[in-house]
């Protein structure tokens, strides 16, 4: 049986997009044209996924009225989803365009989770395990669950051989660098990493010093390092590559982060050479940042934009 990438959203979210020609403080603000996504990273990264054909299961927790919708739009969708429920509402997440494209984000704590929780939930992860090739690991945790728990998820991964891909940040993804069974691959953002070393990164070259030299990053396969409208810089195993990718007209960057994710998932679960797999998670990230929904690319440009994606080795 054709095994599937396991996408997992711990804190699943509607995601609920607001765009306003101009926000004013203070003010009522009405809005016209609402549109309400099945999101948090995770999911944005599923859909993505289903949209380019990888066999994909959504997985997490959800729970209430908000679960409910989110599991809703998965079927009207037809993505395959095998969440654990629980009795605690999930959240929702607002995103504000107002302007000229500048976007503000509102985003719920999510649910209260109990110690309980989280050992069911590492019970269902490891069944779904069986029938997973890749896992994608994205965005926060709910309140009440251990920062290790992603490091905990890598490390059962790890022994099924399964590679695990992990965009988190903060204490959560420093629990995994530290841990003794690395993700095969991170996507931090530069913000992401400053964090994680407490100093700022003012260049791409420190940038590259910093994934050499500081321990946190050691025996990791992948590290895609996202820059935004500037591309990425990408390290595979000792090798850096600058990824650059010409001026976009943006409509909607939310989620563009979550779509590089399940470009590179999928690439991965295809063992495609990995030109074609730093190439194709920076298709999927462009290709979401000119769509209007979150977490959203349109596979009928997706050649034109690959082509677009330009690879230069630095070492
Ligand atoms: O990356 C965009 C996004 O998925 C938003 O749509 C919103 O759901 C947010 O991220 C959630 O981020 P978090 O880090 O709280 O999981």
């Amino acid at each position: 049986m054709l095994k599937s990438i396991l996408a997992i959203t711990m804190n699943p979210s509607v995601d609920i997009s607001y765009p306003l020609g101009s926000l004013q403080l203070n003010a009522v603000n009405r809005v016209e044209d609402v549109s309400k996504t099945a999101g948090g990273k995770g999911l944005n990264v599923a859909r993505v996924l289903y949209q380019l054909g990888s066999p994909v299961i959504a997985s997490g927790v959800l729970g209430g009225t908000i679960g409910n919708f989110i599991e809703k739009q998965l079927d009207e969708t037809g993505i395959s989803h095998d969440f654990m429920t629980i009795n605690q509402e999930s959240r929702n997440c607002i995103a504000i365009l107002h302007d000229n494209m500048q976007q503000t984000e509102i985003l719920e704590q999510g649910p209260l989770l109990t110690d309980q929780n989280e050992v069911d939930f590492l019970a269902h992860f490891e069944k779904q395990l069986e029938n997973a090739a890749v896992v994608t690991i994205s965005g926060s945790l709910p309140e009440g669950l251990s920062k290790q728990l992603y490091a905990e998820m890598v490390r059962i991964a790890s022994t099924k051989d399964i590679p695990v891909l992990l965009d988190s940040s903060g204490e959560s993804l420093r629990a995994s660098l530290t841990g003794n069974n690395k993700p095969f691959l991170i996507k931090p953002n530069q913000e992401e990493i400053a964090q994680l070393i407490q100093e700022p990164i003012t260049d791409l070259t420190k940038l590259q010093q910093i994934l050499t030299d500081n321990p946190l990053f050691k025996d990791i396969e992948w590290i895609v390092v996202s820059l935004g409208a500037d591309g990425a810089l990408v390290k595979h195993r000792d090798q850096y590559f600058r990824l650059t990718i010409p001026k976009i007209d943006v409509v909607n960057p939310v989620g563009s982060g979550d779509s590089t994710v399940a470009g590179l998932a999928s690439a991965i679960a295809k063992k495609d050479d990995n030109i074609k797999i730093m190439t194709t998670g920076m298709t999927t990230g462009m290709l979401n940042t000119i769509e209007r929904q979150t977490g959203f690319v349109n596979t009928d440009l997706f050649a034109e934009y690959y082509g677009k994606v330009m690879i230069k080795k630095l070492n």
